[in-house]
């Protein structure tokens, strides 16, 4: 079998997204999801102008030698353009081996370690008695774990408070809009939130928070031990994550569990946090890391320093993504939690799939493959609009993490 054609589906159902599409000589196809929120094109000008031109002749079953040949070939390795590329080629290509094999992806990966992917939604509002009300409708939808996210008093727009509170979408402008942060805000505000949702909810169900990157380790340490009361599942993102080391602090000061990753793309990324066992959850996904296959290799690293999955499950990484990660995450033996926004109608509608919902757990689809598909058709009639990320300042104008 070759690959005869690939193509990059740049397409817009409410939001960005970008997909390639592998065809080879016997018909079999298979889809890999490409989005970069906020810089789609640059990943879509990199696969269609310096990946396609060298899949055409290739075996699709040679994914390792696939994956070798465009990370170690290109001499410029890592980074989110580069590694989402790759991982749009990689997981198009176990696409297309389970395909060929007859069997759904998470059986070439190992076979089935669970019976369904635990899922974590997320509930926000203004206020706090907004944001119970929004906790309780997740518990009624069947969730086992839910994403606790705040209005603060004070500021006028927090990341994770949504009006849409199921399809929450942060890229809402042609150019990025600006927020205004307050740490000290922030953190006399939180744990009371927390206190709150533990009185009226009890001790089993799974809490978690993101910062989203916006403290330093001490204030990290610190809000850390501010919530040990309320035994949070995982605190996400406390401080930026480009200087590792920075996580040893916050965990001298806190038990409260730590989670990060979603913007890594390879295992390097995350060696001394997962070596020194400064995190409890790796937080990247498969179009963030380089496919199915390097994911894997994260993994399996992490499994052998006690660190679990946590795959980030935003709606700006489409539905190939998600189908994806969910034979992974059925898979593995370290898998911790996966995060499941929904798609809206229209992008379901365009990335027709097979995996579902019931009772707190996302399910893979039984289909050979990976059991999604993109719809050309449907995605040609939503052309491509540019929208970026918000950014963040400080009360005094300083830019900040958003
Ligand atoms: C977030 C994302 O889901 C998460 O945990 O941090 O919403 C993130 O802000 C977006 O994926 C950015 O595109
Ligand atoms: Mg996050």
């Amino acid at each position: 079998m070759r690959i005869v054609d690939a193509r990059v589906i740049v397409t817009c159902p409410g939001r960005n997204f970008v997909t390639l599409k592998i065809i080879t000589d016997e018909g079999v196809t298979g889809v890999g999801d490409a989005t970069l929120n906020g810089r789609e094109l640059a990943v879509e000008a990199y696969l269609r102008e310096h990946v396609v031109p060298l899949l055409i002749g290739r075996d699709p079953a040679r994914i390792e030698d696939t994956w070798q040949y465009l990370y170690q070939g290109a001499y410029w390795r890592r980074g989110p353009v580069t590694m989402s590329a790759v991982a749009a080629v990689d997981t198009a290509l176990w696409d297309i081996k389970g395909k060929v094999a007859g069997l759904p992806v998470y059986q070439l990966l190992g076979g089935r370690s669970r019976e369904g992917v635990t899922v974590y939604g997320h509930a926000n509002g203004e206020t706090v008695d907004e944001v119970l009300a929004e906790v309780a409708r997740f518990v009624d939808l069947g969730y086992r774990a839910v994403r606790v996210q705040s209005g603060v008093p004070g500021l006028a727009k927090t990341y994770g408070v949504s009006a849409d509170k199921m399809f929450y979408e942060p890229a809402d402008a042609a150019l990025p809009t600006e927020t205004v942060w307050s740490t000290a805000r922030y953190l006399a505000h939180t744990p009371g939130v927390f206190a709150r949702v533990r009185e009226e909810f009890g001790p089993t169900l799974r809490l978690l928070h993101d910062v989203h990157h916006r403290l330093t380790p001490i204030e990290a340490a610190r809000l850390g031990r501010s919530l040990e009361p309320y035994a949070l599942t995982w605190l996400e993102d406390p401080v930026p994550a480009e200087f590792q080391e920075g996580f040893r602090l916050i965990r001298q000061h806190t038990t409260t569990p730590i989670a990060t990753g979603e913007v890594f793309n390879s295992v390097w990324d995350a060696t001394t946090l997962i070596r020194e066992q400064l995190i409890d959850y790796v937080r990247t996904t498969v179009v963030r890391a380089g496919g199915i296959t390097h994911l894997r290799r994260i993994f399996d690293y992490a499994a052998l320093h006690h660190v679990r999955s946590g795959s980030h499950g935003a709606t700006d990484l489409s539905p190939v993504c998600l189908a994806a990660a969910l034979h992974l995450d059925l898979a593995i033996p370290n898998f911790g939690l996966q995060e499941y926004m929904r798609h809206t109608e229209e992008t379901d509608a365009v990335f027709p799939h097979g995996y579902h919902f019931a009772d707190g757990y996302l399910h893979p689809a039984e289909t050979p493959g990976l059991g999604v598909d993109i719809d050309e058709e449907a995605a040609a009639r939503y052309p491509y609009s540019p929208a970026y990320l918000p950014v963040n300042r400080l009360e005094d104008g300083t830019l900040h993490p958003w």
